[in-house]
């Protein structure tokens, strides 16, 4: 792994809140091991592997039924983990897979036999190169064919020039992280509004509540800052939010999150029995089982 990279929490907290019955982590990832599945040549960080095995041992120790298993930038678009982990799963785990403009209707099937549900989009710039939106549109045509949608992964200050675009997509949007928006400028900044706006014009478009640990500028255990955001495209999207730990939190630098408290975090956003339902269960069995 790279000299500076901070290794997943060796032993989280066990959350006080206790997630319903057939609840699932919508975002997480494996990473490797190396040794079987090494990492992309054109990657821009070198993780610390985080096997299929340690990822199902912390599904069920949190509380957790399922996994949505999102490919990482640091494998590429060579989903060998990512398949390998899906099939060990045994029905218990979804993917997202990583496709380049080249991939066949047959390859797509292998994927889509595996559990792959659909394919991921990444515009931040520290951790890919830059796809023409063209190949994006061709990818997603393919993809669409399968029933499947789209993961988008971009920064808030992207999000105006990536509109047209974004409502040009003929599937379902999943945005990563709510758009990462700046929680220093507050849930009424124009940035996240726009974010907002585009989920209640674009009924296609879900997002991930995600990722308290990268965004939060007053930090754990409690990341206060991020409750407004989260708790907003809950209460005015409750149909269209999914939930993920974001294990093994890949490139953070300012602490190493503990599990424990992300979980923890649900019923700040997500206070009634009915929201935690849609959010952890009904949203994402919809998504990717149905
Ligand atoms: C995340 C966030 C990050 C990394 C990736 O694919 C990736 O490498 O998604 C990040 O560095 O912000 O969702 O895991």
């Amino acid at each position: 792994m790279d000299a500076n990279y901070m290794p997943f929490h060796p032993n989280p907290s066990k959350p006080a809140y206790v997630p319903p019955p057939g609840a699932v982590d919508a975002h997480c990832h494996v990473f490797g091991p190396a040794a079987e599945f090494p990492y992309a040549p054109e990657r821009k960080y070198t993780p610390c592997d985080a096997s299929k095995a340690q990822l199902f041992a912390l599904r069920d120790y949190l509380g957790f039924s399922r996994n949505v298993i999102v490919q990482a930038t640091c494998h590429g678009k060579d989903n060998r983990a990512l398949v390998d982990a899906l099939k060990a799963a045994n029905g218990l785990a979804r993917g997202i897979a990583t496709v380049g403009p080249d991939i066949t209707h047959d390859e797509l099937q292998v994927l889509h036999d595996a559990g792959v549900r659909g394919v991921r989009f990444n515009f931040v710039k520290r951790l890919v190169d830059k796809t023409p939106r063209e190949v994006f549109i061709g990818i997603a045509e393919k993809i669409a064919k399968l029933g499947w949608h789209i993961v988008v992964y971009f920064e808030a200050h992207e999000l105006e020039e990536l509109l047209p675009f974004l409502n040009q997509l003929p599937t379902i949007i999943v945005v990563d992280h709510m758009g990462r928006p700046d929680v220093g400028k507050g849930v009424d900044h124009p940035d996240f509004q726009r974010f907002v706006n585009l989920m209640a014009t674009n009924t296609n478009v879900w997002s991930k509540v995600t990722c308290p640990e990268r965004l939060s500028e007053q930090g754990p255990p409690n990341y206060d800052d991020f409750v407004p955001f989260a708790r907003k495209l809950v209460q005015l999207f409750p149909d269209r939010v999914l939930w993920g730990t974001d294990w093994p939190h890949p490139n953070m630098t300012t602490h190493v999150p503990d599990d424990g408290n992300l979980v923890d975090m649900i019923p700040r956003i997500a206070p009634s029995a009915e929201e935690q339902h849609k959010l952890l269960i009904a949203n994402p069995m919809r998504l990717y089982w149905d």
